[in-house]
């Protein structure tokens, strides 16, 4: 039998589906197929619920007992929402009083991380048993390689996404969404067709129909700014944005986001499926539950910052990297926010210096604003050498609830997201 030599290229994107409330879900059965939202204080609700009912399995707990939206004062965001309860207009980002008001009865669960992580390194692993290039994007979604995996071409790479999803939900109990396609750029846009559970396999010749109609915004790499810009130009679709020439796009995007903007829209990506990545920037940022003054809530505010730095230590420490470069990012009850870094001449990862650097580039900004947010950021990150041993970094378990998983920035996504934002941090 006669083998291609060069098979096409087929890249899937995998996204598990309602990652966060999926996982819950495990746990609590009894809430599937309703309105249940992620967001809030870590695990301080179901411990409550847990000690009322310590008597019961938690998959017995009465769904009655369950704390609904209704009941939440408070000013925190939802992480994520069950299909269910998306049903009603409840989703990422939303703030939860507003959410409230959408779907009073919708279930409202803290989030756990911690578990998060497990099941998600837990899918990983089943993905790089059945196809071992694999690009890791984050807590809940994957690049994977299918070119030379056996299936990885069948349908267009159907048989192996189906191979996959099946393992994934033996291995889980969770579902995930899969998208294959020539490319990194387009797989990601084919896993959202459909979710949940789905399958979406595009082929370069369904570029005019499957991608052409969609929202400029569903390319990876168009936010908000440049789709408003776009927008303003009379650019709303994919397609349309395709028909303007080259040239023109680089004069008003200018050269390199020009250029990427009509690579995107033409379906061209040539970016390979990377295995490790180092991180460029590792980050802690948290926010208030109220906002706060620099001179006004001073007490509260440098125990956040230290807390803040300590933690940051803790993640450099256990990831092992040092960094050279201290920043602060700091929101202002407008939303409006602003960065500041610093540059030292070694690489450090001691709370202490953290703590020191951050504090000077906080001198640099404008403090008599209220403020929401506060962030410390490490980066021109080094990795620390194999079996030099590590000072350890105090870590405050109390604080944890309140502050964010550390964010770490690989250099594509940051360099993507310098593209969109002009900023770094
Ligand atoms: N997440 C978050 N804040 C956001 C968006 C997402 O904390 N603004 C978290 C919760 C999600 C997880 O990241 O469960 C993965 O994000 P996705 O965008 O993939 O959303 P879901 O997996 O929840 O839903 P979908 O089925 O649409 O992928
Ligand atoms: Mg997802």
């Amino acid at each position: 039998m006669l083998s291609p030599v060069n098979p096409p290229r087929r890249i899937a994107h995998l996204d598990m589906d309602a990652f966060y409330a999926s996982v819950e879900l495990l746990r609590y059965p009894q809430l599937k197929g309703l309105p249940v939202v992620i967001g809030g204080g870590r695990r301080r609700l179901d411990d409550a619920l847990r000690e009322h009912h310590a008597d019961l399995p938690l998959h017995e707990i009465p769904v009655a007992a369950f704390p609904v939206l209704k009941d939440y004062t408070g000013r925190g965001v939802i992480t994520t929402a069950t299909y269910a309860a998306r049903q009603f207009g409840v989703g990422s980002a939303m703030g939860m009083m507003k959410a409230a008001r959408l779907c009073p009865q919708a279930i409202l669960l803290p989030v756990d991380f911690d578990e998060y992580r497990r099941y998600s390194r837990r899918f990983k692993a089943v993905i790089t048993d059945i196809a071992p290039v694999m690009e890791d994007r984050g807590v809940d979604e994957v690049y994977i390689d299918f070119t030379a995996v056996p299936g990885g071409q069948r349908e267009g790479g159907r048989v192996l996404a189906r191979l996959i999803q099946k393992s994934i939900f033996d291995a889980t109990g969770l579902t995930c969404s899969v998208g294959v396609a020539p490319n990194k750029l387009l797989a990601k846009m084919a896993s959202e067709f459909n979710k949940p559970n789905g399958i979406s396999i595009v082929q370069p010749d369904d570029l005019q129909t499957l991608i052409w109609p969609l929202a400029c915004r569903k390319i990876n790499g168009v936010g908000p700014k440049a789709e408003e810009k776009l927008a303003a130009h009379g650019i709303r679709t994919i397609g349309e944005l395709a028909a303007r020439e080259r040239d023109w796009l680089v004069s008003t995007f200018g050269r390199s986001y020009g250029a990427w903007l009509h690579d995107a829209a033409w379906g061209r990506d040539e970016r390979a499926v990377v295995t490790e990545s180092e991180p460029v920037s590792i980050s802690r940022e948290t926010t208030f539950e109220r906002d706060l003054h620099a001179v006004r809530d001073k007490a509260e505010l440098g125990a956040i910052f230290t807390r803040l730095c300590e933690q940051l230590a803790a993640d450099l420490a256990r990831k092992g990297y040092r960094g050279k470069t201290i920043g602060i990012k700091l929101r202002y009850d407008n939303f409006q926010s602003v960065t500041r870094d610093q540059t030292i001449d070694h690489a450090v990862q001691d709370a202490a210096t953290l703590r020191r650097v951050a504090g000077q580039c906080l001198k640099r900004v404008d403090l008599s604003r209220r403020l929401r947010l506060l962030g410390v950021r490490v980066g021109s990150l080094t990795p620390v050498e194999a079996g030099v041993p590590l000072p350890s970094a105090p870590v405050a378990a109390d604080f944890e609830r309140k502050v964010q998983a550390p964010s770490v920035k690989r250099s594509s996504s940051a360099i993507k997201k310098q593209l969109v934002s002009g900023s770094l941090f």
